[in-house]
């Protein structure tokens, strides 16, 4: 009958239009956020890598970010509600990895692990030194951080990591929010402080305080943990920058949403830069990379010195690290203004 099939299909395009309403008006929850205010800053660097040169006003509208990493207990949150598997934990498809037998690809990640013998200083840059102190492990995922065997006890609270860049991209839209632009993230890591060399001020270790999680003693080898952490720390371990957010120095890498090419910031928009349209990484031509910001636990001035706000690195976005997890920010309006 030609009404009802009307109607079926009337109510088949109404139900379509509310989960597209819901859709669009899906709520963050601001517990956990900061109100990072609209705003102008000093984008870059012109000492240091070269990819993080010329240093260029940027101009943001106002956004939530969240004021800690993502912690392996929210992790664990989203992938009890949704049944998502991390990147690390399906089996490598072999038709990305074409002359590799079946039987050797395995789901894992990459696991921190330091070498028998000392790196002398000179070749720590070398290109492929790192090498040294990453090794490929079956079953290491953001469940069992070392590999098989490893477990999350006792570090709840500390952030996840083994996250590929799909899993954080997950992750947010799951709870509402997104991935910071890279002009979000540094502008957030400042913490209004404008040209500051850390997140902090100018000095790294202000009166003799460590203000972040990351390396001391000679890397690769030698950790000293001076700052009380050997690997990752639970978040929030370390003082709270101006905006009152947490680890945007250290602890782990973070995300963001933007691709990586190494010139971008030589002919950016102004507003609110969304990051390329494409990738490309001098060191690895052909292979797509997204941003990752703030260094980690294994950051050090000998090697990287890459818990400066103004320091880009580039990761594919399949790949899950030890030393790499994520926060969110969203889009929204800013809070009320507190009665007086
Ligand atoms: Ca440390
Ligand atoms: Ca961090
Ligand atoms: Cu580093």
């Amino acid at each position: 009958m030609q009404t009802r099939r009307t109607f079926i299909a009337l109510f088949g395009l109404v139900c379509l239009w509310m989960a597209v309403a819901q859709e669009a008006k899906r709520p963050f929850d601001t517990k956990g956020m900061v109100w990072i205010p609209a705003g102008e800053f000093q984008m870059g660097t012109n000492k240091g890598e070269e990819d993080a040169k010329p240093i260029h006003k940027v101009a943001l509208d106002g956004f939530w970010m969240d004021a800690h990493e993502v912690t392996n207990e929210e992790f664990g949150r989203f992938i009890k509600a949704t049944g998502y598997v991390t990147i690390a934990e399906r089996k490598p498809d072999p038709k990305d990895f074409p002359g590799v037998p079946a039987s050797e690809l395995k789901a894992g990640a990459i696991v921190f692990t330091p070498p028998p013998r000392p790196i002398p200083v000179q070749q720590l840059r070398a290109h492929n030194a790192f090498l040294q102190w990453w090794r490929y492990v079956p079953g290491a995922s953001w469940r069992h951080p070392e590999g098989p065997g490893s477990t999350l006890r006792g570090r709840e609270k500390h952030p996840v990591v083994h996250v590929a860049w799909y899993d954080a991209f997950a992750y947010a839209k799951w709870a509402g929010k997104r991935l910071p632009t890279e002009a979000e993230w540094e502008y957030a890591a400042r913490g209004g402080l404008a040209g500051n060399e850390f997140c902090w001020g100018n000095e790294l270790t202000p009166k003799g305080k460590q203000m972040a999680n990351t390396w001391q003693g000679r890397f690769p080898v030698e950790n000293t943990a001076n700052d009380g952490f050997r690997l990752t720390a639970p978040v929030g371990s370390f003082p709270a920058n101006g905006y009152g957010i947490f680890d945007m120095s250290g602890n782990v890498w973070e995300w963001c949403a933007d691709w990586y090419t190494p010139d971008y910031y030589k002919n950016s928009p102004a507003k609110n830069p969304p990051g390329p349209k494409t990738s490309h990484d001098p060191n690895e031509p052909g292979v797509w990379k997204r941003v990752q910001r703030g260094g980690s636990f294994m950051c050090t001035d000998l090697y990287c010195g890459a818990f400066r706000p103004s320091h880009r690195m580039k990761t594919s976005p399949d790949t899950g690290l030890s030393h790499a997890g994520f926060r969110c920010v969203a889009s929204g309006f800013p809070p009320p203004p507190k009665n007086p």
